[in-house]
C-alpha cells in the first residue's frame, strides 16, 4: 500500500499554465452542475461563513475563483476578482460539497486550470521556446504550430489539439489570420507588464499513436517579448524562471543577422541591427536553471536544448564577395539534404549539428559553444519560418517554411518518439 502511494506521488505533473508542480493526490475539482456555484455563493453569504468569504463576491451573487485571481496577480476582494462559472471543490474527494454528486473535472490547485485525463499515466512534457528581441520567436511559433498540426501530425501519425478555447482563439486571431490569410508580418510582442493576455501560454496537446503505447506531449508556447529575457532580474520578477526551469526541452533561438560577425559581412535588405550577445542571454538562462534546479557549476544541465538559427533563408543566398561567403552556408551544406520522412533521421541531424557547431564557433565564438556544452543533451539546427526575407510589412507570396520542425522532432525523440 505504502509503495503504491510512493509511486503515485513520485509521478510529476507540471501545470503548463502556472508552472507549479502539482501533487496529483491534492488536486481540486470543478462540479459541472449548473447551479452549484450560485447555491454555494448564496449559502456562504446567508450563513456569514467567515472562513469562506474570499470565495464569494460582496453581493453574494457569485462564487469567486480566489486562486485563479491570485495566479493572475489581481486582488480577489476588488472588482477584478475572477468569477467562477462552475463550483470549485477545494479538496481531492472528487465529490461536490453542494450537490453531493461526483465531479470528474480535475484542476490545478494553484491556478484552477484543467488537468487533462491521463496526466498521471502519461505525465506531461513541456517544451519552451526562448530567444532575445526580434529573433523571430512569434513568426516561428505561428508557423511551427501550423506545421505540427498539418505535416508532422500526418508524418508521425499524431494529432495536435489546442488544450482550451483561449488557445484556439488566440492562435487564430493573433497569428494564423494575420500571417496566413492577410499575408502580413506579425507585430513585435508586448512586454509582460504591458499586456495581460500574453501571461498565458498557448497550450497544445500532441498525441502520437505510433507504436504500442500512445505518447502524449504538452507544448506550452510562451511568446515572451524578447526584451523580457535580457535581464535575469526581470525574468525572476515575471516568474519566467519557473517556466524555464520546469521545461522538458528548450528551443533557444538565435538570429544570425544579429550576430556581429555575420551582420558585418552579409548583404540583405532591411537587415536588423547587431543584437545583444546571444552568449549573455543564454548565460542568464543557464544561471536561472542552475539556481532553480540546484545544479552545481560542474554538473551539466539535464534539460535537452535545441539551439536554432532562425531566418536561415538569408544564409542560402549567392555570395556577392569573398567576405560574405564566409558567413553563408554554400551549396555543399548538409542543410540541403532533406531528413528522411516518417522517422527520426539521426544521421541527418548529426551532420547538421557538426556543421553548425563549426559555423557557430567561427561566427559567434567558442564561449557560446562552451555554454551549450553545459547542457547534457544539445544539438544545433537552422530554421526559417518564412522561407524568404520580407521587405516591408506584407508577404505577397505567403510563407514557405524550411526545417521549422527539426528541433521539435529531435526533442521529441529524446522523450520517446521513434
Ligand atoms: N528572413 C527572415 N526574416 C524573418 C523570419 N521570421 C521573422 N523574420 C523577421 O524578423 C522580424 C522579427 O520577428 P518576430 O517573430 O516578430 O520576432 P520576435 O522574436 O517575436 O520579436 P519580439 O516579440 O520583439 O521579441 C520580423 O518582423 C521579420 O521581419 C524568417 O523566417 N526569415
Ligand atoms: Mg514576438
Ligand atoms: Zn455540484
Ligand atoms: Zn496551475
Amino acid at each position: 500500500m505504502a509503495r503504491k502511494k510512493d509511486e503515485q506521488t513520485s509521478k510529476q505533473y507540471v501545470c503548463p499554465y502556472c508552472f507549479s508542480k502539482v501533487d496529483m493526490s491534492a488536486v481540486h475539482f470543478v462540479c459541472t452542475g449548473s447551479s452549484c456555484a450560485k447555491v454555494f455563493a448564496s449559502t456562504v453569504f446567508s450563513t456569514r461563513d467567515e472562513s469562506k468569504k474570499m470565495y464569494v463576491s460582496k453581493d453574494g451573487l457569485h462564487e469567486i475563483d480566489y486562486e485563479k485571481t491570485m495566479a493572475f496577480g489581481k486582488d480577489p476582494f476588488s472588482s477584478n476578482a475572477i468569477v467562477a462559472k462552475q463550483h470549485i471543490i477545494r479538496n481531492s474527494s472528487g465529490i461536490c460539497d453542494v450537490c453531493k454528486r461526483p465531479a470528474y473535472l480535475r484542476v490545478c490547485p494553484t491556478c484552477h486550470n484543467q488537468i487533462p485525463n491521463g496526466a498521471e499515466e502519461e505525465g506531461n512534457k513541456i517544451f519552451v521556446i526562448l530567444g532575445p528581441k526580434g529573433v523571430g520567436k512569434s513568426h516561428y511559433i505561428a508557423v511551427l504550430i501550423n506545421q505540427l498540426k498539418n505535416a508532422i501530425a500526418t508524418e508521425f501519425n499524431g494529432v495536435l489539439n489546442a488544450a482550451n478555447d483561449t488557445t484556439t482563439i488566440r492562435y487564430r486571431d493573433v497569428y494564423y489570420h494575420r500571417l496566413y490569410e492577410e499575408k502580413r508580418k506579425l507585430e513585435p510582442t508586448l512586454s509582460f507588464g504591458a499586456s495581460d493576455d500574453s501571461r498565458e501560454p498557448l497550450i497544445f496537446y500532441f498525441r502520437i499513436l505510433n507504436g504500442e503505447k500512445p505518447l502524449m506531449f504538452t507544448f506550452a508556447f510562451f511568446d515572451t517579448a524578447g526584451e523580457d529575457l535580457v535581464s535575469a532580474d526581470k525574468m525572476r520578477m515575471l516568474n519566467l524562471n519557473a517556466f524555464i526551469s520546469m521545461a522538458s526541452g528548450i528551443v533557444y533561438l538565435v538570429d544570425p543577422m544579429q550576430v556581429k560577425y555575420i551582420n558585418q559581412r552579409i548583404h540583405v535588405d532591411d537587415k536588423p541591427q547587431v543584437g545583444p550577445s546571444a552568449t549573455d542571454i543564454l548565460n542568464n538562462i543557464c544561471q536561472i536553471i542552475r539556481n532553480n534546479r540546484k545544479i552545481k557549476a560542474k554538473e551539466k544541465i539535464d534539460i535537452p536544448i535545441a539551439v536554432s538559427f532562425t531566418k536561415s533563408d538569408v544564409l542560402f543566398k549567392i555570395p556577392e564577395n569573398e567576405e560574405e561567403s564566409k558567413v553563408l552556408f554554400g551549396l555543399n551544406s548538409s542543410l540541403h539534404i532533406p531528413r528522411e520522412y516518417g522517422k527520426i533521421d539521426n544521421e541527418n541531424f548529426e551532420q547538421i549539428d557538426a556543421e553548425l557547431e563549426e559555423y557557430i564557433r567561427r561566427t559567434i565564438g567558442p564561449e557560446f559553444i562552451q555554454l551549450v556544452n553545459g547542457f547534457k543533451t544539445h544539438s544545433y539546427f537552422a530554421v526559417s519560418a518564412l522561407g524568404c526575407n520580407p521587405t516591408g510589412h506584407t508577404l505577397p507570396r505567403g510563407v514557405s517554411p524550411m526545417r521549422v520542425e527539426d528541433p521539435f522532432i529531435w526533442l521529441l525523440s529524446k522523450e520517446g518518439l521513434r
